[in-house]
């Protein structure tokens, strides 16, 4: 069985790699990385974690099918995107406080809708339909594609991109093509290595300056963390950023 540093080093090279093969318009199937051992004692406590006053309140609002359906675009909006399974539901949960606000599963592909949550009347926060879901039929598939590139083309509201990836599986080839929406209209990404409680600090940390170094090499504008929701870590600098996008950060 691999152990968490020869998977590390792998996915480390597999980042400069594929960053790269996104650039010559060629495209490589998606890493697999390994778990780390079991060393279960090497776990952090779990920090404390209060949500802010202002996510807290957060309330389902709808769930809208296509981009039209959409509540008014007025106001501002974080859309929460990533691969299918990374994280996505799991972290505007623990980002809110509210462990059952937003859908969690464990089968790939269970958010379907663009699932909206206010904030108050001004802000939501948009949990997008996991990408890259090979049960997902082609179809379906090439009409979300669609719907997402209206989305990101049309919503004068949606103020930041928070891309969840799963710390084992970064920059997959889906993951590039939401950082080129974004990038064409120069809409701030904050990406979230989620599940990093599945790697030992130091692989974890390595994938981190990995990602990093490879989104400055090919001048991808993004701030990069690690997350766990489960674990309750980064929180604090991700509900900075969601606030500070949501024009919360000053009230
Ligand atoms: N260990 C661990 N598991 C997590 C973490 N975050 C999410 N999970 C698990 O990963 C699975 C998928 O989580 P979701 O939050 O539903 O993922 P999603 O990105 O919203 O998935 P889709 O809506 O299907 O695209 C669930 O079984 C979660 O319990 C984490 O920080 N650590
Ligand atoms: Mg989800």
């Amino acid at each position: 069985m691999d152990g968490g540093g020869d998977g590390t080093k792998r996915a480390i090279a597999g980042i400069g790699r594929r960053l790269r093969s996104h650039h010559d318009g060629t495209h490589t199937a998606a890493m697999t990385y390994a778990p780390k051992k079991s060393t279960k004692s090497a776990a952090p406590k779990k920090p404390e974690f209060k949500p802010s006053k202002a996510l807290a309140a957060t309330t389902f609002l709808l769930s809208a099918p296509t981009p039209q359906h959409l509540p008014l675009d007025r106001g501002a909006e974080i859309a929460f995107a990533g691969r299918s399974n990374a994280g996505k539901s799991s972290a505007l949960n623990a980002l809110t406080g509210q462990g059952a606000l937003a859908r969690v599963s464990k089968t790939p592909g269970r958010t379907q809708q663009l699932v909206v949550f206010q904030v108050d009347e001004e802000r939501r926060l948009i949990d997008l339909p996991g990408y890259g879901f090979a049960k997902v039929p082609g179809a379906v598939q090439e009409v979300w594609h669609a719907a997402l590139d209206q989305y990101f083309r049309e919503r004068q509201s949606l103020s930041g991109l928070l891309l969840a990836m799963d710390v084992r599986h970064p920059l997959t080839e889906y993951d590039q093509v939401m950082l080129a929406f974004a990038r064409a209209r120069l809409l701030p990404v904050h990406i979230l290595l989620t599940k990093s409680d599945k790697l030992g600090r130091g692989a974890a940390t390595d994938v981190l300056h990995a990602v990093r170094k490879g989104l400055a090499d090919h001048r991808a504008a993004a701030s990069v963390q690690l997350f766990s929701s489960t674990e309750r870590t980064g929180l604090d600098v991700a509900t900075k950023w969601v606030e500070e996008r949501l024009g919360l950060a000053s009230i």
